[in-house]
């Protein structure tokens, strides 16, 4: 079997889920009564932008209360003393990976402490609520931040690096998502056509399972350790 050089790791929720931050599933379609593909959408947000605010005030609130988990630290030792090449996508808007200490990272889907404004084009770090349609701090102008999250049928950030990665890749291990939006659920299977290995850990199989060479079932907090130590 050829040696593992370059990896690349896929993270979604469950990940977070042990640090307390509610994945997609658990808050799937809980949350004033709408599914988060009818919130998280340039759609909803013109129609009902306060609901949207609201949404993400919430979660941005919350994930400033968490802290990494096993998993996240696991990853942070993996990316600290990996001699290959080593990049973590992750799907999640939460900054837990960086306080673990992540380095080699990129955030598909955006970032929830980040807010972009409409305005002049520019992302601030925002930890603070945007219901208020507070002035954006580069330009001044109120009203135009919007939470810099990637919304359903918005295009992902960085996708040219991460296909790069994938077409590369020795070693792909998708941890904590359930397959079920793209286009991270697809990466599975570009690394497959690259010759990579394929490893999922995930808490139970997920929609993609049938893609992986090898999965592991059970908790984030003890699969991820156990995989990199
Ligand atoms: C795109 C950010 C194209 C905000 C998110 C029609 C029109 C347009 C697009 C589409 C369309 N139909 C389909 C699509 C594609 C669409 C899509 O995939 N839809 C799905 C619903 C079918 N995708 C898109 O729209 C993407 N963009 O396609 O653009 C394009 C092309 C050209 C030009 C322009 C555009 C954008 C998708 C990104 C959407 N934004 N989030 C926010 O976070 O609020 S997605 C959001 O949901 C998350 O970010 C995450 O990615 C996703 C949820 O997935 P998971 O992370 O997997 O979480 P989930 O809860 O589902 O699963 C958790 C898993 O963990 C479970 O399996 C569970 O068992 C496990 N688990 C739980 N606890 C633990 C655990 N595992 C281990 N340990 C534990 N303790």
């Amino acid at each position: 079997m050829s040696p593992i050089r370059n990896i690349v790791v896929l993270t979604g929720a469950g990940v977070s889920a042990e640090s307390g931050i509610d994945t997609f599933r658990d808050a799937g379609g809980l949350w004033e009564q709408h599914r988060v593909e009818d919130v998280a959408t340039p759609e909803a947000f013109a129609r009902d932008p306060d609901l949207v605010h609201r949404f993400y005030d919430a979660r941005r609130e919350a994930i400033q209360a968490k802290a990494p988990n096993a998993a996240h630290e696991a990853l942070a030792r993996l990316d600290a003393g990996w001699p290959g090449e080593l990049l973590i996508v992750t799907q999640n808007v939460d900054d837990l990976h960086e306080r673990a200490g992540a380095k080699r990272l990129i955030h598909m889907h955006g970032e929830h402490l980040n807010a972009w404004c409409i305005a002049c084009d520019t992302r601030s770090r925002w930890t603070g609520t945007l219901i208020e349609r507070p002035a954006c701090p580069a330009c001044g102008m109120p009203g135009y931040l919007r939470p810099d999250v990637v919304w359903f049928g918005e295009m992902p950030y960085r996708m040219e690096e991460i296909y790069a990665a994938l077409n590369k890749a020795d070693l792909f291990v998708s941890i904590g998502t359930s397959g079920a939006v793209y286009p991270a659920a697809g990466f599975v299977r570009e690394a497959r056509a690259a010759g990579a290995r394929t490893l999922e850990l995930n808490m139970e199989p997920s929609q993609g399972s049938y893609w992986f060479s090898e999965a592991r079932h059970g908790p984030a907090t003890q699969l991820v350790p156990q995989w990199v130590d």
